[in-house]
Formats: C-alpha cells, structure tokens, sequence
C-alpha cells in the first residue's frame, strides 16, 4: 500500500516550461538557429546541456562550439531564466495540487521532488511549498537523466520507502518510463505522458486526489 510520492516539478506542481521555452527560444535566435515549437516541446524534461545541444543539432551547428563556449550558452540562457521565473507566487501552483499537497500532510504520507532543474529550490520557495516535501534529489549528483530510473530511485530513497510504496508524478513520457524503471507505480499527467503507459493517467493535474488515486483513476 501506498505511503509516499515523487513529484516531477516543471509540468506537474507549476509550469515553468513557458520560461524554459521564452529563454532558450531567446538564444536560438542569438547564435542563428531556427526555432520551432516542435523543438520548444522536445526539450521537456531534458537536461540544460541537453537542451542546447539539441538546439544545435536542429541547426546544423552540433560541431561548431567547444565545451568552454557551449558552458557560456547554458550560463546565459539560466541567468535568462532565474530572471523570468522571479516573479512566481503561490497561484502559479497547477490546478488542484494545493489541495493534494495538503491531502498528503494530512493523511500522513510523505513527498519528495525529481526534477531535472537545478532551479527546483529556488521555485519550491517562490510557490512556497518547499516544507511539503522531504527533501529534493540534487539533480548535479545524478549520472543519467530520465528516462533513466536514477532520479526517482534517489527520490524514493529519501522517503525511506520502497518503490512499491510509492507513486511517482510526471508529464513527461520519460519521465512515466523513469518511475516505471525505478519500479514504483505511474501517474501520469495529459497526453505526452499517456503514450508511455503509465499504471495510473488523468488529462490534468485538476483530477488528482487521494479519492481518485484510491478509484484507479483510469479516464
Ligand atoms: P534547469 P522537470 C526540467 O524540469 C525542465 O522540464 C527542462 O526544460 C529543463 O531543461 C530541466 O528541468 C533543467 O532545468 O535548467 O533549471 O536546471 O520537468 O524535470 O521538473
Ligand atoms: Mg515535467
């Protein structure tokens, strides 16, 4: 039975993906790529070096950079993006996820953060819900993004539970493959994370409650 969950941050508790997008679409157009909103929505969930250099590739410049250089990009494109999300408050929560939070609390179970960002803390405290959790897996320690099991291996570990104890949250089709990897059961959100198969799906984060996890949430 069920004690805990892990919660992918960008797509599930706040959406942050329209910063991500303001700021890297910003650096697309300095160095010359073309941006499209395809692109845009391949870089969900993907790490930031990641990010760029699928940004190059989709422009042909994957051999143009060093490494010092490509540093300097994902260094601009972040202090682009600390700058958009200052102005995040407490109604930038997702629909419903105020109330399944304190659900949690107060059923006694215990929660924990897998995001890919390195911003993750910094977000938690601007939405002001960073005592709702455990603790956050330090994305610089991790060896393999999702869809490896890593991160949500790490987040169940913190809640000192067993994957079969826990749900993970994502938006993310590898992010569904990632908790599913790690053995702890699936929730996943709207249609990109539907295509990955995860045990438990709804079309949005405005359906999740503990009643509806308990019903079997198939829609
Ligand atoms: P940062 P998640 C991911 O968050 C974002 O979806 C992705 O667009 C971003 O590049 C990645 O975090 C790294 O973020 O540049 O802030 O370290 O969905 O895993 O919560
Ligand atoms: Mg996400």
């Amino acid at each position: 039975n069920i004690k805990g969950f892990t919660f992918d941050l960008d797509g599930v508790i706040t959406d942050t993906a329209k910063f991500h997008e303001q700021a890297w679409h910003d650096l697309a157009m300095q160095i010359g790529v073309n941006w499209s909103d395809e692109l845009g929505s391949q870089l969900k969930g993907i790490s930031r070096m990641d990010s760029l250099n699928m940004i190059l590739s989709a422009g042909g410049q994957q051999d143009k950079y060093s490494d010092d250089e490509k540093q300097a990009f994902t260094a601009q494109k972040n202090a682009h993006y600390v700058e958009l999300i200052q102005g995040i408050t407490p109604d930038d929560i997702l629909p419903g996820m105020t109330a399944f939070l304190s659900e949690i609390k107060s059923g006694g179970y215990v929660a924990s953060i897998a995001s890919a960002s390195k911003n993750a803390p910094k977000i938690l405290e601007k939405l002001g819900i960073t005592d709702d959790f455990v603790g956050i897996v330090d994305p610089a320690t991790l060896s393999h993004g999702k869809p490896d099991p890593e991160i949500f291996t790490k987040a169940g570990n913190i809640l000192k539970l067993n994957p079969s104890q826990i749900i993970g949250l994502e938006d993310a089709s590898a992010g569904v493959e990632a908790i599913k990897a790690a053995g702890q059961t699936a929730l996943g959100i709207g249609l990109a994370a539907k295509s990955a198969s995860p045990q438990l799906w709804v079309a949005s984060t405005a359906e999740i409650s503990l009643a509806n996890i308990a019903a079997g949430m198939q829609s």
